[in-house]
């Protein structure tokens, strides 16, 4: 497994415990049906009757004691009936009335206005002379009372015992064979129990996939710039060495990914070195063997022709030997300056060894190379060499001679061009020196090489 894929692991379950154990909380507080349950607090109808029975038995206490003042009123009056409200109209629910000495005076079935306190209104004798009454209306607001003491929608039962709402729910006769008129009621279902588990999981699904985004995320993020350092260090070890990190920052990356550039920097310029010449700047055999080998392929390719020239400065020996090596390097150095300056840009020239030279012409015929060997020749002799103050002489007179081989006229492979041109470099020394020769026709002779030019005599192929 890759750092990114361990360290987005490790990240994930770091991130998970909370972020899981959040979506719980948030699944529980969230969503239409309110918290989850906890054990313990889900209503039930045992619950929800008793909480209507302690409404009803509290609005009957305060019933009980209002007719009590009432009755007492009354008898002071010398009334035999009192009720409040006043003019509360039946059949109401009395409250604690003995079912036996009242039952039969309203008809079964008949749906209470009110619920009532009863109170004996007496002489002061003690005799009883009629009763008062104190009346809570069957109104919007007690209904109010009870659903809330239910936590669910109380409401009355029709005429007859039927539910004018039928449905299932359960209605339930509080005041029991007590009450002269009983009060039915209707207790909605309980709300349902929303189960949690749906909601639950997609909560903690949600939680597990947004910790693995973000844990991939966050290995990203701390394995980038590793990632790049590593993407430079194979791109220059298989042989880019252009490639560079541009990592930046102080930290322990920052650092790492500017050692490495300045590793690759120092690698291309020993890389450099190792293709260069070092006393003229040029192209070393090395150099000369890849680039020729590259450009054959692309002359292939773009069915192009290549010249190749191979060029060795006459007589060197004697330059060596009369002025001394050190001159003899001041004149390869100023020979190489002369080639520089003769050559188009395209064109590549190199220093296999010695005082041999090869240059590579791309898509140059032999008529073209023949044109550029003239200019060399005159180039080289057209002024003495100087000898940079290694001889008295101060200069001397250099000439070369150059073999030329053309790709694909003349050989297809590098070795066989290299291998054509050196023949007629050959062609060209024997033929007198500072001449050139077109590798399979007669050389051009001294006295020809510097007059008008000759395409007919080279253009014969072995
Ligand atoms: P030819 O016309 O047949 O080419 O004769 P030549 O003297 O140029 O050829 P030869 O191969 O006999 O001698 C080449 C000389 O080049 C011998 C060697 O001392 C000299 N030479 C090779 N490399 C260097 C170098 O780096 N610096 C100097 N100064 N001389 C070198
Ligand atoms: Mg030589
Ligand atoms: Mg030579």
């Amino acid at each position: 497994m890759t750092l990114r894929g361990r360290l987005a692991v490790a990240f994930t379950t770091i991130l998970l415990a909370p972020m899981v154990l959040g979506a719980a909380a948030l699944a529980g507080l969230s969503g239409p049906g309110g918290p989850l349950p906890f054990p313990g607090r889900s209503d039930d109808d045992g619950r929800a009757q008793a909480a209507v029975r302690a409404v009803i038995a509290a609005r009957c206490h305060h019933l009980a004691a209002t007719a009590a003042g009432l009755a007492a009123t009354a008898a002071a009056a010398g009334q035999s009936w009192a009720v409040v409200p006043a003019g509360a109209t039946g059949p109401w629910a009395v409250c604690g009335v003995d079912p036996g000495s009242v039952r039969g005076t309203v008809p079964s079935g008949t749906v209470p206005t009110g619920l009532a306190a009863r109170a004996e209104i007496r002489t002061a004798a003690g005799e009883v002379t009629g009763y008062a009454y104190a009346v809570q209306p069957l109104d919007e607001s007690l209904f109010a009372e009870l659903s809330a003491a239910a936590n669910r929608r109380v409401s009355l039962v029709g005429a007859g015992g039927v539910d004018p709402e039928g449905g299932d729910a359960p209605t339930y006769d509080l005041l029991g064979p007590d009450a002269e008129v009983p009060i039915a009621l209707r207790l909605d279902p309980a709300p349902p129990v929303r189960d949690p588990l749906p909601l639950l999981l997609v909560a903690i699904g949600v939680a597990v996939l947004a910790s693995a985004l973000l844990g991939f995320w966050l290995a990203d993020l701390a394995t980038r710039p590793l990632r790049r350092l590593l993407t430079t260090a194979e791109r220059a070890s298989s042989g880019d060495l252009t490639a560079r990190t541009e990592v930046d920052g102080r930290d322990e990356t920052g650092r790492l990914g500017r050692r490495l550039d300045e590793l690759i920097v120092a690698l291309q310029e020993v890389q450099q070195l190792s293709i260069t010449d070092a006393l003229t700047g040029l192209g070393n055999r090395r150099h000369l063997i890849e680039t020729l080998r590259v450009e054959i392929e692309r002359a292939n390719r773009f069915r192009r022709s290549l010249a190749v020239l191979a060029l060795d400065l006459d007589h060197f020996k004697m330059i060596n030997d009369r002025y001394g090596h050190g001159a003899g390097d001041v004149v390869l150095v100023e020979f190489a300056s002369r080639v520089r300056r003769v050559i188009r840009e395209v064109d590549l020239a190199f220093r296999p060894g010695g005082e041999e030279f090869v240059i590579l012409l791309p898509e140059t015929d032999i008529s073209g190379s023949i044109t550029v060997a003239r200019r060399l020749g005159d180039a080289v002799r057209h002024a003495p060499f100087s000898l940079g103050g290694h001889s008295v002489e101060k200069a001397t007179d250099v000439t070369v001679s150059i073999g030329i081989a053309v790709f694909p006229i003349h050989a297809r492979t590098a070795a066989e061009l290299l291998n054509a041109a050196d023949q007629a470099l050959y062609a060209a020394k024997a033929a007198g020196r500072d001449t050139f020769a077109v590798f399979g026709a007669p050389p051009t002779l001294r006295s020809t090489a510097t007059s008008t030019p000759a395409t007919g005599d080279v253009t014969v192929p072995l």
